[in-house]
């Protein structure tokens, strides 16, 4: 790779050269990840690539309206196949066959010669790289953030990661890294890789606009948050000119919220309690009652935001819910010049200035006092809020500075994690602090960072959400007709030709695909019978 190049001409050249491309992004997924993998995927296949889409937790039901959404999958498929190679200088191709012995839980090649004689030495064996030659990470920070896809991370080595995301925290893990601070979204960085992918033909149809300005209008709240820029503007209304359907994200996003949805909000506002002397609103909502509307845990999210917030005469909103063992906690800064993110701290959190979360084990009941005491004497101890005007500093632009301490590390009362916040904020520090150096910054494969400014950068935002994660079900095999495993062989094989059974590889595959369903599936649960032979299906033969 040449390191002269921009990260840009870096990642063009690697997607000119990839065939079967994995597009990955972080968990609890958002607008912005959803619709970059959306319009990446969409843009990549109009250019000829095979494209799979993974993000390791399921999307909430306003992205529903994305094109092409439900193909994105929530495992990717990092198992590698054993590639048994035959030397055919001794014997020329007659029949290919296998049968499975169960007593020994082994499967036997058998291979029968058409003329010739085959040697024992004619057989190699080797396995086959992973699938895919290169993989695209978007709006995603550190390879935690994607969370069971990066576990394990084998593959985020193997093959070439670029790695495109406005993230300041982004800890540069890609070959390729294109980390844009000045963007509000990945959506609008992913704009300008679309027109250096269009140049022979333009791209950019309504499917993709659409997806890209999703991206957009959910980093930027719509274009209301402060890390709104005259290039975001200008991004927009070209997304919009070349068809994103504007008024149906915004209907989805914001003007569509289901009776679930609705209820959880009603039992969290009767909640609502006021800390007078700390300068707070907080509410809580515990599993049963998330259960008993009906919702998920994604439709927390938007409350803090389009209600919570609007609270007049506070400092900020505090919402805590119940999930999975422990407690979240999602700060709003309301006053100006509150830092939530100093909040967030107390607990082993952090975020930025204005948004912040943080969580901890234990249930609803037994912690909320102790979070919401340890709020206000942190708030009597003189937490006071800042000035308006006040010269931002690393602080005040939400640089997260907290350490990431694993609870080992950090003993506290508590076991806390750091947990980014589920909606993304502004990047005020992209606006503000451009920094040119980190910007240009260029590829370095898979490595800490290390520069001052990477350093500075560590993201100690740290998500464990996994609420929404439901690993797909995958079949098991108990089902399979044992009759098809016995040795009997087949007749109905047709001539060996290499058309109809060989892959881009040149590489022979059974015509029967063997279901493999998961990586942690024992292998031999994965191997499924062969099924009834259709005659002439290929040229291998079961028997
Ligand atoms: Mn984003």
């Amino acid at each position: 790779m040449d390191q002269t190049l921009s990260p840009k001409q870096q990642a063009v050249d690697l997607i000119t050269r990839a065939q079967d491309i994995l597009i990955v992004s972080h968990r609890n997924p958002d607008g912005d990840s959803l619709g970059s993998t959306l319009a990446l995927s969409l843009i990549l296949e109009k250019i000829g690539k095979k494209t799979t889409m993974a993000c390791p937790d399921t999307h909430g039901q306003i992205f529903s309206f994305l094109p092409k959404i439900s193909d994105i999958l929530q495992k990717i498929n990092t198992s590698k196949d054993l590639v048994i190679s035959v030397d055919l200088k001794n014997a020329h191709l007659g029949k290919l066959g296998y049968k499975k012995i169960e007593k020994e839980n082994k499967v036997e090649i058998l291979i029968t010669p058409e003329d010739g004689r085959f040697e024992e030495g004619d057989v190699s064996s080797h396995i086959k790289g992973a699938k895919y030659d290169l993989i695209i990470s978007l709006d995603t920070p550190n390879l935690e953030r994607l969370g069971s896809l990066a576990e394990p991370a084998d593959i985020f080595y193997e093959v070439p990661v670029i790695n495109i995301d406005h993230h300041p925290a982004n800890e540069r893990f890609g070959k390729v890294n294109w980390v844009e601070l000045v963007a509000t979204s990945t959506a609008e960085v992913l704009v300008s890789l679309i027109e250096a992918l269009g140049k022979d033909k333009p791209l950019l149809d309504e499917q993709v606009a659409t997806c890209l300005l999703t991206g957009l209008i959910y980093d930027t709240s719509s274009f209301q948050n402060v890390n709104t820029t005259p290039k975001s503007l200008t991004v927009a209304a070209q997304l919009v000119a070349a068809g994103a359907k504007q008024q149906e994200i915004i209907k989805n996003l914001y003007k569509t919220k289901s009776l679930e949805t609705l209820k959880l909000w009603g039992v969290i506002l009767q909640k609502v309690q006021e800390d007078k002397e700390g300068r707070f609103i907080y509410s809580a909502v515990n599993k049963d009652e998330i259960e008993q509307t009906g919702s998920d845990e994604g439709a927390i999210g938007g409350i803090l935001d389009e209600l919570l917030k609007s609270a007049t005469d506070v400092d900020f909103a505090l919402l805590l819910s119940e999930r999975d063992g422990q407690v979240h906690g999602s700060l709003r800064s309301i006053a100006k010049g509150i830092d939530v993110s100093v909040i967030a701290d107390l607990f082993g959190g952090g975020g930025h200035e204005v948004a912040a979360a943080f969580r901890v084990e234990g249930n609803l009941q037994e912690k909320q006092d102790l979070i919401l005491s340890k709020i206000k004497s942190s708030r009597a101890s003189g937490d006071q809020p800042k000035e308006d005007g006040e010269i931002p500093t690393s602080e005040t632009v939400g640089i997260p500075t907290v350490s990431v301490g694993k609870p080992t590390e950090e003993p506290k009362s508590e076991a806390v994690e750091v947990v980014e916040e589920e909606k993304p904020v502004e990047e005020k520090l992209a606006e503000e602090e451009p920094n040119p150096k980190v910007i240009e910054e260029k590829a370095e494969t898979a490595k800490a960072p290390t520069s001052e400014v990477a350093k500075e950068e560590k993201p100690e935002i740290e998500e464990k959400p996994e609420m929404e994660e439901k690993p797909a079900e995958l079949p098991k095999d108990e089902s399979e007709p044992k009759s098809e495993l016995k040795p009997e062989m087949k007749a109905e094989s047709t001539e060996p030709t290499k058309d109809s059974n060989e892959d881009a590889d040149g590489i022979f595959s059974f015509s029967t695909q063997i279901p493999k369903s998961s990586d942690a599936v024992e292998p031999q649960e994965a191997i499924a019978p062969p099924p009834p032979p259709e005659p002439n299906s290929d040229s291998l033969t079961k028997w």
